[in-house]
């Protein structure tokens, strides 16, 4: 590496990772980065540099594809965090990294084993089993294992303490950590979590397509009335009047009073359509009354970020669940790229299993994160913070209440002295929506693990244009903020989490 310019008085701590040898990894480069503006990898080519503190870019490979990258800061606070992806990986998490850098961490990410053309791309799976299995589990694993060797390289030191922080996919690699790799992370931050993989692909991801096929699409302008009415219905039943429903549960307006009178507007829905909202609230169930999928709930159904990026999309059949959807079916599921999604049996019929029955056999066991055991997490000291946005149009929130319900009820009450689920009013998927949804859970965790503060409320921040203009408190379910009845509704001190 490098020897052309290779200077003849030592190298730096940075630069000997280059030519170390290690077990199990490859090192591509190591380089000193002496602070200062840095072009981000894969970044725009117009987009502005960032200004980074002096760090080491250490990258390599483990195995044949798995590509990592760890930066580690000149000034370290002796920690790792490791980040997650989104979708279908195949790129590393770069901008997830700047935040961790900035904070003195050591900060990982890979790209999970494959490199994408794009987040619909799925042809990479195709008869390559190495790469699923990279990809729905070992590669988080590897990526741990890879980060503290590669930190004890540079610093002489493993770090103190190792987290991992993901949200989508993130949040389903976080999990998986949780209850498979129990020994590589002592914090974990797992949002809005893909964790029951399989049946999120077909009762989110697939029915959403399903839901609005034919006449029953709904055109992204039409997003906007559905809000409206759910706001109108619902806003008020938390006692404040803030275009947010607390716990849209609560909510149950029928989309039947927006049915055209006459002729199709632009201010109702025709009964298709109308059925087709009823389809995306009840989410799958079977027959015979089995819940394979819960369904989205109501509430921040407008935005960039809501319904008209997932579910409605630029016109029939182009919403982000099926820009998702279709590729894993395609080339993970039953290896035929032209595979059409009308086809999918959500029931038994001439003589065949359902395909729900098909794909968890095939991938569930290696898919879905959804053992209640942490018993190994837990004793170890692990510490876990999960989040779900209440109006995420993607993953819908109640598979975080249906999981955390289930440790609950696996692990007992002392749950919460190691793990706690916020709910987060507004938010949409990750990030985005009406609600306060700016707000720093690694901070909160690191405050739980390294000064035993445990996050009986998380502070967040709606934030529009760079200016702040409400916070509120989060709180672990299944607490919820509600507003002391006086003073302004858009301070965080005016509420209290009960
Ligand atoms: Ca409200």
């Amino acid at each position: 590496m490098a020897v052309a310019a290779a200077p003849s008085y030592a190298q730096s701590a940075c630069e000997k990772l280059s030519t170390a040898h290690f077990s199990f990894i490859t090192i591509t480069s190591a380089t000193e980065h002496p602070g200062g503006p840095f072009v981000m990898p894969n970044a725009n080519p117009n987009a502005a540099p960032v200004t980074l503190p002096a760090f080491c870019r250490a990258a390599g490979f483990v195995g044949k594809e798995l590509r990592f990258e760890v930066w580690m800061p000149a000034r370290w606070n002796s920690k790792l965090v490791s980040v997650g992806n989104g979708g279908l990986a195949g790129t590393i998490s770069y901008a997830a990294m700047v935040k961790p850098l900035e904070a003195g961490y050591a900060t990982s990410s890979t790209d999970t084993g494959h490199v994408n053309a794009g987040s619909g791309d799925g042809a990479w799976a195709l008869g390559h089993y190495d790469r699923i299995v990279n990809f729905a589990d070992l590669g988080t694993h590897l990526l741990a294992e890879a980060s503290k060797v590669i930190i004890g390289a540079f610093y002489g030191v493993k770090p103190e303490h190792s987290y991992f922080n993901g949200c989508s996919q993130g949040g389903h690699e976080a999990l998986i950590e949780a209850q498979r790799h129990p020994d590589d992370y002592d914090g974990i931050v797992a949002g809005d979590p893909a964790n029951y993989w399989t049946h999120h692909y077909v009762g989110g991801h697939l029915w959403s397509g399903i839901a609005t096929d034919g006449n029953a699409y709904i055109p992204a302008s039409k997003v906007p009335i559905l809000a409206e009415a759910v706001n109108n219905a619902c806003d008020m039943l938390d006692g404040v009047k803030d275009g947010v429903l607390s716990d849209p549960r609560r909510c149950h307006f029928d989309p039947k009073k927006l049915l055209c009178a006459g002729a199709d507007t632009a201010e109702c829905l025709t009964a298709p359509q109308v059925s087709a909202v009823e389809k995306l609230w009840a989410g799958v169930k079977t027959t015979d009354g089995r819940q394979v999928w819960p369904g989205l709930v109501p509430g921040g159904e407008a935005g960039t970020g809501g319904w008209a990026n997932w579910i409605t999309g630029v016109g029939p059949g182009r919403g982000g669940h099926l820009n998702l959807g279709i590729p894993f079916f395609r080339f993970f599921v039953f290896d035929d790229p032209t595979w059409d999604y009308h086809t999918f049996r959500f029931e038994p019929s001439d003589g065949f299993d359902s395909d729900i029955d098909y794909l968890d056999r095939k991938l569930g066991a290696l898919f879905n994160a959804i053992n209640p055991d942490l018993s190994a997490f837990r004793a170890r000291g692990g510490k876990m913070i999960q989040y779900h946005g209440w109006s995420d149009p993607d993953i819908t929130p109640m598979n975080s209440v249906n999981y955390y319900e289930s440790v609950l009820k696996r692990m007992g009450p002392n749950t919460r002295e190691f793990y706690r689920l916020f709910m987060v009013p507004g938010m949409q998927h990750c990030s985005g929506g009406p609600g306060a949804t700016t707000f720093d859970m690694l901070m909160a965790l690191d405050n739980w693990k390294t000064k035993r503060i445990p996050p009986d409320t998380v502070t967040a921040s709606k934030v529009t244009n760079g200016v702040v203009t409400r916070t509120r408190p989060l709180c672990p379910y299944p607490e919820e903020a509600k507003w002391k009845g006086s003073g302004s509704t858009d301070s965080a001190e005016n509420f209290e989490c009960r």
